[in-house]
């Protein structure tokens, strides 16, 4: 089966409530790639705010015309992403290189007659799921009426953001949601790097007695040592990968020991063939996978991995959420459970009338 047709379209999905720092968007790249068996596959990128345009070109000056005329299977990934190298081997090159695979992996499973679940094959039926918002700029009272609303919607598990400018405003906060959680669910927090060691550690100190499951992003995503050096001064877990792109940084950041939870994206890292090498790679380490975002699909593969912790419930931003989908997808979130039921390949029908990029 060949590629006949590859093209990539930028769109933009507003945000119901601006997430911290003003972001009050997501851009959606989708890719369409059609083959000669007559099966066409759709793939995505997603980003909050930078570089869907640029993701789009890419894919549509640089990508096509080297995806178009050769074999329609996710295996061309090395060799994709070899080509595009001197554009850069990660960060929009990466995301670029996610939306053809995603939509190749698409293909395999129609041209299967399968949906993606099976063909990656089913672990399991139901994956735990949490609540999760982009909260740090909310006050107190929207904060827990947001907490309030994961409860009633029956989760177990909830993680808010922390990182303010002053600590005693983080520790108010997570003891108020830790009353509304009560003491049997489960708390996280994420710092999205806002954090220095000397920071974390006086933060951490007064949230340990909240029993954070687990702390994510405290310091900067890149800096290994100082990830190191908190971990010496706190015995709150780290979860973190959001912002790491390649295999080699997660084992790294494994190896290293401040990695307890792994949490790839499965764009950022480049697709489903990489997520997959993550995933595995971090099975055998003994440190489960919790994917970052995209609910719709983060939730298939979680249901295939070896080893996972539970997928992100991200408040009315799941694609289906913005408004993106012109059908149900089949991936279902309920009494803290996600599951899937796709038909044919990952389900994602994504809707014709978007807005394109301005
Ligand atoms: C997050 C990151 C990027 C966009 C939305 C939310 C956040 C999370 O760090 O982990 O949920
Ligand atoms: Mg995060």
């Amino acid at each position: 089966m060949r590629v006949t047709e590859v093209v990539a379209r930028a769109f933009r999905l507003p945000l119901r409530r601006a997430w911290d720092g003003g972001v009050d968007r997501n851009d959606i790249v989708v890719v369409r790639v059609a083959t000669d068996a007559g099966v066409v596959g759709t793939g995505f990128c997603w980003t909050p705010l930078i570089g869907a345009g640029a993701v789009e070109s890419l894919i549509n000056a640089d990508l096509a015309p080297v995806v178009v005329g050769g074999d329609a299977h996710p295996c061309r990934w090395e060799e994709l992403r070899w080509y595009l190298r001197e554009a850069g081997t990660t960060g929009l090159t990466l995301m670029a290189l996610a939306g053809v695979d995603i939509a190749l992996w698409d293909v395999q499973a129609k041209a299967a007659g399968m949906s993606l679940v099976d063909l990656l094959g089913r672990r399991r039926d139901r994956v735990a799921a949490y609540g999760s918002g982009v909260n740090l700029d909310y006050d107190s009272a929207d904060l827990l009426e947001q907490v309030r609303s994961w409860v009633g919607a029956g989760h177990r598990a909830a993680k808010i953001k922390v990182g303010s400018p002053e600590v005693a405003r983080d520790v108010e906060r997570v003891a108020a949601v830790r009353g509304v959680l009560g003491p049997d669910r489960t708390l996280m927090v994420d710092a999205n790097q806002r954090w220095d060691v000397p920071t974390a550690v006086r933060a951490l100190d007064r949230l340990a007695e909240h029993d954070p499951h687990f702390v994510e992003e405290p310091l900067p995503a890149q800096d290994l040592a100082a990830h190191e050096r908190l971990r010496g001064r706190t015995a709150v877990p780290f979860a973190l990968g959001e912002n790491l792109r390649t295999l080699e940084e997660f084992e790294g950041f494994v190896e290293a020991g401040v990695c307890d939870v792994a949490q790839p994206n499965v764009v950022r890292v480049g697709g489903i063939t990489p997520f997959l090498r993550v995933a595995e790679s971090m099975a055998r380490r003994g440190v489960p996978v919790a994917p970052h975002l995209l609910p719709e699909l983060s939730g298939q593969l979680a249901l295939c991995l070896p080893r996972v912790a539970m997928v992100e419930d991200i408040d009315h931003a799941s694609f289906e959420a913005l408004g993106a989908l012109a059908v149900p997808s089949g991936v279902r979130i309920g009494e803290g459970w996600l599951s899937a039921e796709t038909g044919l390949g990952h389900g994602l029908t994504f809707a014709q009338d978007l807005s394109p990029l301005p």
